[in-house]
């Protein structure tokens, strides 16, 4: 058998047993340390970078940290400093993989094989990003994206496009987006962005950019690679390319967190996390018999708003055997998670109820 592998160095502070390290650029939660809280703990939240991290040492004087902003009527460099003094807020949003899920795909999507733990749900506090426009004179004329850049230094002798962590979002997203620095109460750091984050709440991980240096409204999306093909949902076998849809809004989901093996008949309480992406949940069912009935189930904890996820737990009395049990969430619009699979090249979206359940022994 393989040696689990430890932690890299940058994420050495994170509780080993309660992550699946896949490889020093990915970890994520393991199904059964995800808990019943409304928010994840910083110590067992995923990880995942496409570039090797910054050093420590961009966070030993966090306020120093420039973000240029550009696609405004007075472009400007900011630093995390002048940033605090223009506004703040906090949420809560759900911060999660595309290609969480993606483990459950039969073709063998290329990527992470992440199950269900490439996700969590963070308080975020920072600056809205509309305060810091509106101070600037507004996004120029014609602007239709935002567009982020990562500030990870790039490796030599390969053409930056290919590499750099650079993403854009719908100028839509600038009603909540906001740029952050701290994560769950404490700095922000430097394994999840800090100095500075951008967040942009019910968006795919990929489009919060960590150590984020440049944010510009721009009339294109940008031509780094990482937009252009990567993250884009296309059938088996296509190549990824800009007219395909992006990885922006999340889809409604939900997943059971226990019982995931073994349990005693009589009285068991089935417990999970569902949430909507940009769009408040309604409600979440759960099938103890593989998706023949179902029984709404009753939300756990505070409601913290639209962008974050909500626990869930249904007392469900199950006999001896084997029992298939699932939860399909569904939101405000009444979209609701569907049984199968989309399937596509990457593996990504994938919400899917049959795939997401459980088989538990009850003895
Ligand atoms: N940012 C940067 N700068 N870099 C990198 O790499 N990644 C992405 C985001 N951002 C990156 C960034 C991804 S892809 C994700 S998920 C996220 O991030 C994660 O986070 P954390 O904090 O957990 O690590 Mo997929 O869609």
């Amino acid at each position: 058998a393989d040696e689990p592998k430890s932690l890299p160095d940058y994420a050495a502070w994170k509780e080993r047993n309660a992550l699946i390290v896949h490889s020093a650029n990915t970890m994520e939660t393991q199904r059964g340390a995800i808990g019943n809280g409304v928010i994840t703990s910083s110590d067992r939240l995923f990880v995942r970078n496409n570039l090797p991290a910054p050093p420590a040492s961009v966070t030993d004087n966090p306020d120093a940290w420039e973000v240029r902003m550009e696609g405004v009527k007075n472009p400007r460099t900011l630093t995390v400093g002048d940033l605090k003094q223009m506004g703040v807020t906090t949420v809560a949003s759900v911060l999660q993989c595309s290609g969480n899920g993606r483990a459950f795909f039969p073709h063998g999507a290329s990527g992470t094989q992440w199950s269900v733990g490439a996700a969590g749900c963070i308080m975020w506090t920072g600056v809205p990003l509309k305060d810091v426009v509106e101070a600037l004179g507004g996004p120029v004329d014609g602007t239709r994206y935002i567009t982020s850049t990562g500030g990870e230094t790039l490796p030599d002798g390969l053409d930056p496009k290919t590499i750099i962590v650079e993403r854009s979002v719908p100028t839509r997203a600038m009603e909540t987006a906001l740029l952050a620095w701290e994560m769950n109460d404490e700095p922000l750091t430097h394994t999840h962005g800090g100095p500075l984050r951008m967040v942009v709440p019910g968006y795919y991980g990929v489009n919060n950019v960590k150590y984020v240096k440049n944010v510009a409204f721009t009339e294109n999306q940008t031509d780094a690679k990482i937009q252009a093909s990567g993250y884009r949902v296309r059938d088996v076998g296509v190549k990824g390319a800009p007219d395909q849809p992006s990885m922006w809004e999340m889809n409604v989901k939900s997943w059971v967190t226990s019982p995931l093996e073994s349990g005693q008949s009589g009285r068991n309480m089935i417990y999970g996390v569902a949430f909507g992406g940009t769009v408040p949940l309604e409600k979440v069912d759960v099938s103890v018999d593989g998706g023949k009935t179902w029984k709404q189930a009753r939300f756990l904890g505070p409601d913290l708003g639209p962008y974050a996820w909500r626990p869930f737990v249904l007392a469900a009395d199950l006999a001896a055997g084997e029992h298939r049990i699932v939860s399909r969430a569904t939101d405000v619009q009444g979209n609701t998670q569907p049984e199968g699979r989309i399937e596509n090249e990457r593996g990504y979206g994938h919400n899917g109820w049959s795939d997401h359940g459980v088989t538990v022994a009850i003895s």
